[in-house]
């Protein structure tokens, strides 16, 4: 276990993660769900559906600031998926989706490791995810224990156990502590064309593992609703589907309760989607009551929108609040553009979030209807369900029925549409590599499928196979191999030594980033009053002439025909931002809006203000004190408002008159530096009254410069960009310091 700390304020050191990385050991092996708070209460509202607060850091939501930054988590666990192809920029990654609220990482494969007949050493750079190798799964579990003690909760980590080498997989993730996998062998038939005798052997083995380790698994099913032409008819498919996983791996002996059926809502607007996937998702929780359901978002029907995949994404959890959902993935709604970037991993864990708790106790307040087009559709999907198991047994099994192509077929069945995806029993990738077990055959190692054989070598090994060799490396985790790099240019370290100068506590350089450190990438938004294909070559010009390297439209949007097109574009920006260099304004002082309410109700605070000399200007000024945009009245602090063009005699007058605390002055013309006269005219007043001392005296406007103000006799200037809590925070803070000096009371 590492006894480092990750420090709030610091980057996590990745460097220092693959430090020592053979010695690590994961703290732990089983999947960990969210327990329900017992205290429902957040700030100031009581909840109905959160799970127990993260113990630690965490970013809320961007509107928690409203609410005493509260940041309630809802009872789902919450996934994103990782697919960058370098593990190392991931951690950074992985970190910043557990502060959002992830507590379920997903890490995607690259491309092809299915068809890899054994276990890949080393960290290689990936495509479209990383190559998952013991390395690499260790350094990523090793940061994610970091991680949830940072963030005060437990971080399941997830990858997927299929291909040819699935239960050396399965075997490698038992050891290094993953929490979660997806497993089964339906997807390796399908999607993987590999020999459906061999999937399912591998799968015996494979979920022993899982169920000896505490993993939670996920099925394979939601993949025919990505494949289905037309995915809304494959919904009886799709319970036969989880049926099959589910009832396999509940025998093989994975607890029903770590058993995730993987549920997509079927279809997406302009389709009724509610209508139609409300019915499935019933029919599916009334058929599969003993199992938990992990709901995917729909990545069938999906564009390079990010606002539509959004929309479909929180219509999606709109089912999962209506019937259940115990892992809510948000699967990056970037899909349709093959951008998987840092910033769509968590703004999905935001959406989800947000849905979420904006939903939560919604099924104490509506009920689906027990009459009408839901249960009537329900027990039709879960007929068509039932007989297509009924004929899958007529011809004779699951494996013939692939051959004749039952699945992923179009129709709704019974139509069959003729395009299902058929397999051979005899064919495929590793046909004819299953064996009957010798006589003589051993195996002394803990979680194997079958009969270990161990008997005739010793009756008291029957238990426990593995006491035969004193423990295999599942109880003796010194007795795993560990391979540090085979490649020696495609590895982390080489990597890492070409971005080095981006890394590290001392580092003074930066570049825009999307997925790796300093890869350049930007995206730019553009409209332009041109059909589609002018806009697209435009915006590509522009981004050319910007500067930027490798330009690409990553997603176009008519706006109308001839009137003109949105353009997404990204490239990449190839210079270096040299950080002792940047000149960073002071942040405005700022107190909090309880802070400053609290001290006007200690003590009340009278400000007269107006638009001075010949100066009609007025919105400034209202926005500074009007509550409707956040002005200063909104802390209890009462406004005499004068109007526009007051003199300001009249200004100094009705501050002596009411009494009052503050004199505020809106000054926006500066023909002249008439701005500084009027300030400077204010304050010679004020002295000649013999009042000066006993107000504050603030002055506002575009063209002012608060040290020029301070200069011509305001006690403070506010500019461009001012707003009422700048003015009331200083209102309240000079008021403090007058009575700390004893010159208040006046
Ligand atoms: C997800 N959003 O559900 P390979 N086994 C199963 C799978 O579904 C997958 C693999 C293995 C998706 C993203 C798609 N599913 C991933 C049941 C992949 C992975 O290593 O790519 O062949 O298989 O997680």
């Amino acid at each position: 276990m590492s006894e480092k700390k990750l420090q709030m304020d610091q980057r996590i050191d990745v460097e220092e993660i693959l430090q020592d990385l053979d010695q690590y050991r994961p703290r732990r092996r089983n999947w960990v769900w969210r327990k329900p708070a017992e205290d429902q209460h957040a700030g100031p509202f009581v909840y109905r559906e959160i799970s127990e607060p993260m113990g630690g850091e965490s970013v809320g939501l961007m509107t928690a600031h409203y609410f005493d930054n509260i940041d309630p988590q809802p009872i789902p666990s919450i996934t994103t998926e990782i697919a960058s192809g370098r593990f190392e920029d991931d951690i950074r990654r992985m970190r910043m989706a557990a502060h959002h609220g992830a507590d379920h990482i997903m890490v995607i494969r690259t491309a092809g490791q299915s068809h890899f007949d054994g276990l890949i050493e080393g960290t290689p750079q990936g495509i479209g995810g990383v190559p998952i190798t013991r390395k690499q799964v260790r350094a990523q579990r090793k940061a994610l224990d970091l991680i949830e003690d940072e963030v005060g909760r437990p971080i399941n980590y997830h990858s997927y156990v299929s291909g040819v080498a699935g239960p050396e997989v399965a075997v490698m993730f038992a050891e290094e502590g993953v929490n979660g996998v997806h497993q089964d062998p339906q997807y390796n038939v399908i999607y993987r064309n590999i020999n459906m005798i061999r999937s399912f052997v591998d799968a015996c083995e494979s979920k022993k593992l899982i169920a000896w380790a505490g993993m939670a698994q996920i099925d394979g099913a939601h993949n025919a609703n990505a494949t289905a032409r037309e995915a809304w008819k494959v919904m009886p498919e799709l319970m036969v589907q989880h049926a099959i996983n589910a009832a396999f791996s509940a025998s093989v002996g994975i607890d029903k309760k770590n058993v995730c059926l993987s549920t997509v809502p079927p279809t997406a607007t302009p389709a009724p989607c509610v209508f139609m996937d409300l019915p499935y998702a019933v029919a599916l929780r009334d058929l599969f009551t003993e199992y938990r359901m992990r709901a995917q978002m729909n990545t069938k029907y999906i564009e390079s929108s990010t606002r539509d995949a959004t929309v479909t994404h929180v219509l999606n959890m709109l089912i999962s609040k209506l019937t259940s959902a115990d892992i809510q993935s948000t699967i990056t709604p970037d899909e349709g553009r093959n951008v998987p970037w840092h910033i769509y991993n968590i703004e999905a864990c935001d959406t989800a979030k947000q849905t979420l708790l904006g939903l939560d106790g919604l099924m104490d307040m509506v009920e689906l209807r027990k009459d009408g087009p839901l249960p009537e559709k329900v027990r039709e999907l879960k007929e068509r369900a039932v007989l297509f198991f009924e004929e899958i047994l007529a011809v004779g099994g699951y494996f013939n029925a692939v051959e004749q192509g039952f699945f992923v077929d179009s129709g709704f069945y019974p139509e069959r549409g003729g395009d299902g995806i058929c397999r051979e029993a005899a064919g495929g990738v590793g046909a004819g590599t299953v064996f009957k077990r010798e006589d003589d055959y051993m195996a002394p190692v803990t979680a194997h499928y079958g009969y270990n054989n161990v008997a005739q070598y010793d009756a008291n090994a029957v238990n426990d196979p593995a006491s035969l060799i004193g423990g295999c490396t599942l109880e003796q985790p010194e007795k795993i191999v560990y391979i540090d790099e085979l490649d020696e240019e495609d590895n982390v370290n080489v990597r890492m030594k070409e971005t080095a100068q981006y890394r590290g506590k001392d580092c003074h350089t930066v570049r825009p980033e999307m997925e790796w450190l300093a890869d350049g990438t930007v995206m730019l938004n553009m409209f332009f009053p041109t059909s589609k294909r002018v806009a697209e070559a435009a915006a590509l010009e522009v981004a050319r002439r910007m500067g930027l390297a490798e330009p690409e439209v990553i997603s176009r949007e008519i706006m109308q025909q001839a009137e003109g097109t949105r353009v997404e574009v990204k490239g990449k920006f190839c210079q270096d931002i040299d950080l002792d260099k940047l000149e960073i304004p002071e942040e405005p002082d700022v107190m909090s809006d309880e802070e400053i309410r609290a001290d006007i109700e200690r003590k009340p605070m009278v400000v007269v203000c107006g638009t001075v000399g010949d100066d009609e200007h007025s919105v400034g000024l209202r926005e500074i004190i009007d509550i409707k945009h956040g002005g200063i009245e909104k802390y209890g602090i009462k406004v005499h408002y004068l109007g526009t063009s007051v003199p300001v005699e009249k200004l100094v007058n009705a501050a002596v008159e009411l009494d009052a605390d503050v004199i505020m002055a809106s000054t926006i013309i500066s023909h002249d530096d008439i701005h500084y006269k009027n300030i400077a005219n204010i304050d010679r007043l004020a002295r000649e009254m013999g009042v000066r001392d006993r107000v504050i005296f603030i002055a506002g406007g575009t063209q002012i410069t608060p040290e020029l103000a301070v200069e011509n006799g305001a006690d403070a200037g506010f500019g461009r960009g001012s707003k009422g809590i700048h003015d009331a925070t200083f209102m309240v803070k000079r008021r403090r310091e007058l009575e700390a000096a004893g010159k208040w009371p006046r």
